[in-house]
């Protein structure tokens, strides 16, 4: 038999490995580059946004081109503390995972952002399906910090009493549905509801997020088939931000282009700048507008850097080069925004360091506040009885012979 000398296995290598230089392509699209889509284009229209960028950020943080959603300087400001109070609730959330007050976290850092400008760009009726990295949407629906911490301390004030992973939130009041540890599964169940919300008649919109590694799930493609052919109000977003715990995007797609996997579906698609709270916030209320006016799916991908660890679990110096995100053409969302507004005459750095310090005081008093309900170390904790409550009305007989036998082994 003659063999033939080829790679009989192709397994993709990540572009860098710890030790080497961090680099990446600079970026060579500029704001004037994409211009508006029409309301009811075509998934054919969008193939230039799909291969591009959405940017209205440039280099030099101004805003221009056609993308730019023209906010009021107070609006951006809100934006920006919005996600400033994000980066030091996750700092804190940290440094209590590290004294063992909660088992453990996962930050949001570069990636504020997101979910905090799409969300801002919603209407309150809009269902919120996220995973874990969109934590900051709860700010935006008004949710309480104490709650927030309660939940991932697991504490008897934790809302879902310890039943979920810390950062595995829900929040009913905000239409923020409880994130799945089994990654992309939120992915499907959203076209659902958006199904249900246009069957109904109603003026809701449902947005999701899944990551660049879950976008390897079926879980994915199944959403993708559905929102397309039963056109639902829905907003599915990639959020490709280079990896997923140690593997790097090159392994869950075969291009390195996650937006225009919508384009075969018939999905109209947009590769947006993650980093640029502006051009986020515009081609979000754009998607919201056409699934609106019932045109049917937007697919997204949110083009970002994941900047920090994958969780508290996770030491990134194992599999990719340190202080990798310095060298990240987008930036630092927070930043950005911050020199944008200064730029502008709106802003300053002592407002900055001003505002900075009073989210410090309210994270710092929230926490106090919520390690009086327990925390891991020292509990208090939940009630195991809360393992078989408010799941079943009457909970069925194999589950109350194993209620029963758990209080008989507890009382003993
Ligand atoms: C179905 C499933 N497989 C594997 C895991 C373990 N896991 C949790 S997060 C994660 C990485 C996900 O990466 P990505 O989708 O890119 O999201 P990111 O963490 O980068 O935001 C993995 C493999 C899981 N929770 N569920
Ligand atoms: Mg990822």
């Amino acid at each position: 038999m003659v063999k033939k000398k080829t790679e009989t296995l192709h397994i993709p290598e990540a572009p860098q490995r710890p030790g080497d230089t961090p680099s990446f392509e600079k970026w060579s699209w500029a704001p004037e580059d994409l211009n508006m889509l029409k309301i009811d284009c075509s998934a054919d229209d969008t193939i230039e946004h799909a291969s591009g960028l959405v940017r209205v950020l440039n280099d030099q943080h101004e805003a221009s081109g056609q993308w730019n959603p023209n906010l009021k300087p107070e609006e951006l400001i809100i934006g920006l503390e919005y996600m400033l109070r994000l980066r030091i609730f996750d700092e804190r959330m940290m440094k209590m995972q590290r004294t063992g007050k909660l088992s453990f976290y996962m930050r949001s850092y570069g990636e504020e952002a997101i979910a905090i400008a799409q969300t801002m760009a919603l209407e309150n009726q809009d269902w919120l399906f996220p995973t874990y990295r969109q934590p900051g949407a709860q700010f935006v629906r008004g949710r309480d910090m104490v709650s927030m911490i309660c939940h991932c301390i697991g504490n008897e004030e934790d809302n879902v009493k310890g039943r979920q992973m810390p950062v595995h939130y829900t929040y009913r009041e905000g239409r923020y549905i409880s994130v799945s540890s089994p990654v992309g599964t939120q992915f499907s169940q959203a076209i659902g509801v958006a199904l249900a919300s246009k069957y109904k008649e109603l003026d809701e919109v449902t947005i999701t997020w899944i990551g660049d590694g879950a976008s390897a799930e079926g879980d994915y493609h199944y959403a993708l088939n559905f929102a397309s052919i039963f056109k639902a109000p829905v907003i599915l977003n990639v959020v490709n931000n280079q990896w997923a715990i140690s593997t790097h995007s090159n392994f869950a797609s075969g291009i390195q282009n996650f937006a225009r996997r919508g384009l075969p579906y018939g999905i109209p698609s947009i590769r947006v700048d993650g980093n640029d709270f502006l051009a986020l916030y515009s081609v979000t209320k754009w998607a919201r507008q056409r699934a609106s006016q019932n045109l049917g799916p937007t697919h997204i991908e949110v083009l970002t850097y994941r900047a920090g660890a994958h969780s508290s679990s996770d030491d990134p110096s194992r599999y990719r080069p340190k202080d990798s995100s310095d060298f990240w053409p987008g930036g630092d969302p927070i930043n950005r925004l911050k020199i944008h507004l200064i730029k502008a005459g709106f802003w300053s750095e002592e407002k900055h360091l001003e505002l900075e310090n009073k989210l410090d005081a309210e994270v710092m008093s929230a926490y106090k506040e919520a390690v009086k309900f327990g925390d891991l170390a020292n509990g208090p904790y939940p009630s195991s009885d809360s393992i078989f409550t408010e799941v079943y009305e009457t909970p069925p007989w194999h589950l109350q012979e194993q209620w029963d036998e758990m209080k008989r082994w507890r009382d003993e």
